[in-house]
């Protein structure tokens, strides 16, 4: 298969990172690289919602979860990870230099030093350090998810449809809070081999040592170059219970396209939530190996970013409910 080279990741921040990605694809790299070059983007920003700039757990650390996934089923990732600026290399060397899939906490940090990964301070962003002291104030435990369309946060407002880049609104909303901790990102090198890269913070102060899906292979993230790729974004604990990725390149396996994959995977976790559904976001990306690409969340207002040979845009997807 000759495919042509495609990239999409999750959210507004989706767009520089698809920049990253395509310096690599558009020069016949592998989706590999892309994938890994393309988060990194996104790792590196900083006072940003993924990486060392995040809001940490409740007991003021970041702790990062990333995993990467290529076309052979080759996988990598590392959970509870702190003061590492990239999770997503550390993933890559995880997969490439290890006999194993998963590292976390204390090992994955002595694994990715070993390997010449900088060991940072450690220190809260400033941004992040604002959003810690307001939420110690109330102390309250509630790591609930955030839902766009409520807070008018994403492109153009969150209505489904597609939209010139411009229309890309900034990570942080205006209140200071962030619309999203997590960037997703599955493309096609023009070989046609997929891979797929996911990097987090996770769930801003959530209880120590919580682990989400994203460094979970099947749960945030899953390649199966026959097929598709997916990447998931949204409330990490109930993407795990459904093997949420996984499942959705099932379903494209058995001949539904990319939306219609994300759409079934969306209604079985809400089946199982019932109208626990409302105070949840999910959503997933999927791209399959025509290079047809698509999503579907449980709320209005997830916005994912796709470049190609001839466009960049941001799509708004449909969601479950309106
Ligand atoms: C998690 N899925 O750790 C991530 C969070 C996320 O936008 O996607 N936030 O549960």
């Amino acid at each position: 298969v000759t495919g042509k080279p495609v990239v999409i990741s999750t959210w507004d921040t989706g767009l520089a990172a698809n920049k990253g990605a395509w310096e690599v694809l558009s020069s016949k790299g592998t989706a590999l690289d892309a994938v890994e070059a393309g988060v990194r983007v996104t790792e590196s920003s900083v006072n940003c919602c993924v990486g060392l700039g995040a809001n940490p757990d409740r007991d003021g650390f970041v702790t990062l979860d990333a995993s990467i996934m290529d076309h052979q089923f080759n996988c990598g990732s590392v959970a509870f990870l702190e003061r590492i600026k990239h999770p997503i290399s550390v993933a890559r060397r995880v997969m490439e230099r290890t006999p194993h899939v998963i590292l976390v906490g204390v090992g994955a940090q002595e694994f990715a030093v070993a390997q010449g990964f900088p060991l940072e301070d450690g220190k809260l962003s400033d941004d992040a350090r604002k959003e810690y002291d307001k939420w110690l104030k109330k102390s309250e435990y509630k790591p609930v998810i955030n839902i766009e369309n409520t807070k008018g946060s994403s492109a153009a407002g969150g209505v489904a449809g597609e939209y010139a880049v411009g229309a890309a609104a900034p990570a942080r909303l205006p209140n200071g809070e962030w619309n999203h901790d997590t960037i997703g990102m599955v493309a096609m090198d023009a070989r046609g081999d997929l891979s797929g890269s996911c990097t987090t913070s996770g769930m801003g102060f959530k209880m120590r040592g919580r682990v989400g899906d994203s460094p979970i292979i099947g749960a945030g993230l899953y390649v199966d170059n026959e097929v598709g790729a997916v990447a998931a974004t949204g409330q990490g604990e109930d993407v795990i219970r459904i093997c949420g990725s996984h499942t959705v390149v099932e379903f494209m396996r058995h001949g539904f396209s990319p939306e219609e994959a994300c759409k079934a995977v969306v209604e079985r976790i809400v089946r199982i939530k019932k109208e626990k559904s409302a105070d949840i976001q999910v959503a997933f990306i999927a791209l399959n190996k025509k290079g047809e690409t698509g999503a579907y969340a449980i709320h209005p207002g997830f916005s994912y970013a796709i470049k190609n040979d001839n466009e960049e845009r941001m799509v708004v997807a449909k969601s479950y409910f309106e």
